[in-house]
């Protein structure tokens, strides 16, 4: 090589770094998680039960996440991206989501996953791995004292299913009960377990206790014995998908007295799935679609215009979830799992379509349900 063509290769070579240190900056601008000018970028992991029997619980959910997405990413302060997986309702296809949003260092914090069996096998890694995990539907006993990374927005049954009961007695003068739970399942356990506790406190007579596991369609047995002991009514700790089938057969038995629901009841789905059947049902919800607060119907309206029909109490929690999560990322200003991880722990009255929020001490939520009866094919105010 002479030194003209020594020279140019040089020279070349300082382009060439140039051009790649320039191909990096414009890289890191456009990385998923950190700042570009002056905004906060995030990526945030979904793990919503999307296929399956309960789909309809996902669909509300990543429903309400993608209308909060847009219009904070629309604000500008914070820009959003979210990865989803699908946990189809099942605990080892949550974990295997949950440890491949885990594995990805990009990723911020993790939303979801819906039923409390898939959170109680998710959320434990989620802390051990130090990444921020946040059910917006997961109402079992002990969720956020699984550890300090660990919180939810979606009210706990032991806070829900009492004031339905509270109300239902008040009402009806009802002293005998009857239980029916799955027992296969977190939530169904838990809700049971809080039926049980709070029939003995209210001095309840229980007079049977049924049980079903996950996917049953024939409920016979169960529903024969509760009609043959007379209840005032029912306590009935199931997901939609069987607790509408529940419903439906005990009306066609002739058992009218009223159900009491917790949160897997909180589904326009059993509306669909029961029809006339569904009328008599109670249940508690920090999410009253009929009320005319102006953030409610806005709500309403914009869920409606991007969807096609009106959101339910899991979109309202999953919305409400994203709105929490870009808060949090706009007081940390990074995109950083430390940072955010403060920073949300610290999140104090929230002001979202819920009413105002605030984690407890250990990231549980304090709220006052609604509680609610569906009457002539519809949810309205018990009273
Ligand atoms: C839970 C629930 C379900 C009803 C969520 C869909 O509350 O699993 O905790």
């Amino acid at each position: 090589m002479n030194t003209i063509t020594k020279r140019i290769f040089t020279l070349l070579s300082v382009f060439m770094l140039i051009f790649l240190a320039g191909c990096g900056s414009s890289d890191s601008d456009k990385k998923s998680s950190g700042k570009s000018g002056g905004r906060v970028e995030a990526k945030i992991g979904v793990i919503a039960y999307m296929t399956g029997a309960g789909a309809a619980y996902g669909e509300a959910i990543t429903n309400g996440l993608k209308l909060a997405q847009k219009e904070i990413n629309a604000k500008g302060d914070v820009n959003i991206e979210l990865v989803t997986e699908d946990s189809a309702g099942k605990q080892e296809q949550a974990l295997s989501a949950g440890q491949k949003i885990m594995a990805d260092n990009d990723i911020l914090a993790i939303i979801g996953p819906t039923l409390s069996t898939e959170f109680k096998v998710v959320a434990p890694e989620a802390e051990l791995n130090g990444i921020p995990i946040m059910g917006t539907s997961t109402t079992a006993e002990g969720i956020p004292q699984i550890g300090d990374y660990v919180f939810r927005n979606s009210i706990p049954e032991a806070l829900a299913i009492p004031a339905a009961m509270e109300k239902v007695v008040a009402k009806t003068n009802g002293k005998k009960v009857a239980i029916i739970y799955g027992n296969d399942d977190v939530f169904t356990k838990s809700g049971y377990d809080t039926m049980k506790k709070e029939a003995e406190k209210m001095g309840l007579e229980v007079v049977t206790t049924e049980t079903f596991q996950k996917g049953q369609s024939d409920y016979n047995a169960q529903l024969t014995k509760i009609k043959s002991k007379k209840p005032d009514f029912i306590l009935a700790s199931a997901l939609y998908n069987e607790g509408a089938v529940i419903m439906d057969q005990a009306r066609k038995m002739g058992i009218d007295v009223p159900f009491v629901g917790g949160n897997g009841f909180n589904s326009p789905q059993v509306i669909e799935i029961a029809g006339d059947a569904a009328n008599g049902l109670v249940v508690a919800t920090p999410w009253f679609g009929d009320s005319q607060e102006q953030k409610v119907v806005d709500f309403n309206n914009k869920y409606k215009e991007a969807y096609g029909k009106l959101p339910d109490q899991f979109a309202a929690q999953a919305y409400d979830a994203l709105y929490i999560y870009a808060d949090a990322l706009e007081r940390a200003g990074e995109a950083d799992r430390e940072a955010f991880h403060k920073a949300l722990a610290e999140t104090k009255d929230y002001e979202g379509i819920l009413g105002k929020f605030s984690f407890d001490k250990e990231g549980d939520v304090v709220m006052d349900p609604t509680v609610v009866e569906i009457k002539d094919g519809k949810f309205v105010e018990f009273k």
